[in-house]
């Protein structure tokens, strides 16, 4: 069970047209595309999305690339919020799984994942329910990394004994956050992705379901509940191996959620040996892709070059007598003669007037800049315009047409 319908109110206005799943990423893919390969590359191939808000993107990715059904017990099925148990959308995470609680039951698992939709990493499903197996009575895995302590409340945060065992949580603490043993400066973080005993799941749900003060939310309610039975184990992210990545790059994973974290998650993919590798053959990433020609570079009318350079350039761009430096070009991303583009994502079907310069810029889809604009060079008047981000992101929203006036 994918958990697809996050309103991602703090990645605005890339959210409002979409829901935060739906957020085109690296060029090539969107956020889902990530934890859909994760399951799809784990050869575990009985996946239900679970959308709610905005969805409209997201079903047409999903019907786009992801959909399989028919002949097999193979399948990746789409469901929207039906307001199956009474007149309202889902209250919380939880609430979103016990109202399609029929559908596992329906196929009477062992096993049941529950992961979010909205996080960049890869992982090796297998290994976390082989992990979660390998302890009598589990009745739940958390998968979980350190992270900053600073960052405590933004995430579940995890107390464990010397066997793995749960033994503590606090779902996101403003305060008396427990640090891990021997590092201060670190919490033990949920990463939102759990790995049921399928009985344990339904059973669970079902008393919560009950409960009138619940939020009916995993991390509020379910696993807090939960953990004191003993039966709680907390999976250490950073042992999971995928053949053919980088060297040292265990554990990357990075929780999106934020203007400044998608844009350094998008950066972290122009490094020369990547924490996440988009080429390993071991690994496939697949994606929705238009029937777009290739990205093209060209010298223009005055022989000036047109030149990217560590820089992720999607099929259907045409870079003209122009520079990109340490940028992600989505599909069809135009830059014409004399523009400069830098340390900048533009997510697809971008036209970059003549003359522009673009730093440190997130540009959505469909956007056309006039020729001569400058974004990102005086902050305090790209505020007046658009969203900056407290990083000094200048985001442009979807279909803008800027410096025409
Ligand atoms: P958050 O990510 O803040 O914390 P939440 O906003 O509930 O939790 O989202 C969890 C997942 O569910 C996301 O993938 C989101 O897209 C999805 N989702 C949210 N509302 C939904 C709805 N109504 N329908 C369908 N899907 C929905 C959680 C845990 C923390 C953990 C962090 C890790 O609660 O303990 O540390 O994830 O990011
Ligand atoms: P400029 O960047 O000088 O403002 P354009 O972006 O309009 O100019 O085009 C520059 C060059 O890009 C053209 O000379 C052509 O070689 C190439 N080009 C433009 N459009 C296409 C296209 N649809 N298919 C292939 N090449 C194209």
């Amino acid at each position: 069970m994918i958990l697809a319908g996050g309103e991602g109110t703090r990645l605005a206005p890339l959210t409002s047209v979409r829901a935060k799943p739906a957020v085109p990423f690296g060029g090539n893919y969107r956020i889902i595309d990530f934890v859909l390969n994760n399951f799809v590359n784990s050869d575990l191939l009985q996946i239900f999305v679970l959308t709610q808000f905005k969805s409209h993107s997201l079903n047409k990715h999903m019907s786009r690339r992801w959909q399989i059904s028919g002949l097999t017990n193979r399948f990746i099925d789409t469901i929207p919020a039906q307001m199956q148990m009474g007149k309202h959308w889902y209250q919380g995470t939880a609430d979103a799984i016990y109202q399609n609680i029929s559908l596992v039951e329906g196929l009477d698992p062992e096993i049941v994942c529950v992961f979010g939709g909205d996080h960049i990493y890869k992982m090796d499903v297998r290994q976390m329910i082989e992990f979660h197996r390998s302890y009598r009575g589990a009745k739940l895995t958390v998968a979980a990394i350190p992270v900053p302590v600073d960052q405590a409340d933004q995430f579940g945060i995890i107390e464990i004994d010397e066997n793995n065992r749960m033994i503590g949580f606090q779902e996101k603490p403003k305060k008396d956050v427990k640090t891990i043993p021997g590092r201060p400066d670190y919490v033990l973080a949920s990463m939102g992705n759990y790995v049921f005993t399928a009985s344990t799941l339904v059973e669970s749900l079902k008393v919560d379901a009950e409960e009138r003060d619940s939020l009916h939310d995993f991390g509020h309610n379910i696993i807090p509940k939960l953990y004191p039975t003993g039966d709680v184990y907390v999976y250490d992210f950073s042992t999971n191996a995928i053949r053919g990545e980088p060297e040292g790059t265990n554990g990357y994973w990075r929780d999106v959620g934020t203007i400044d974290s998608l844009y350094d998650a998008n950066m972290d993919l122009l490094e020369v040996i990547p924490p996440i590798d988009l080429y390993n053959r071991h690994w496939p990433m697949r994606s929705y892709h238009p029937a777009v020609p290739p990205a093209k570079f060209v010298h223009d009318q005055e022989n000036r070059k047109g030149q990217a350079i560590g820089s992720i350039v999607s099929a259907g761009s045409i870079v003209s007598g122009s520079g990109v430096y340490h940028s992600i070009l989505g599909y069809n991303s135009h830059v014409h003669s004399h523009a400069h583009i830098e340390n900048s994502v533009l997510l697809g079907n971008v036209d970059i007037g003549r003359g522009s310069r673009i730093h440190k810029a997130i540009i959505d889809k469909d956007v056309t800049i006039a020729p001569g604009t400058v974004i990102g060079e005086d902050l305090e008047k790209d505020k007046e315009r658009f969203h900056v981000s407290p990083g000094g992101i200048v985001v442009i929203p979807k279909g803008a047409h800027v410096g025409f006036d």
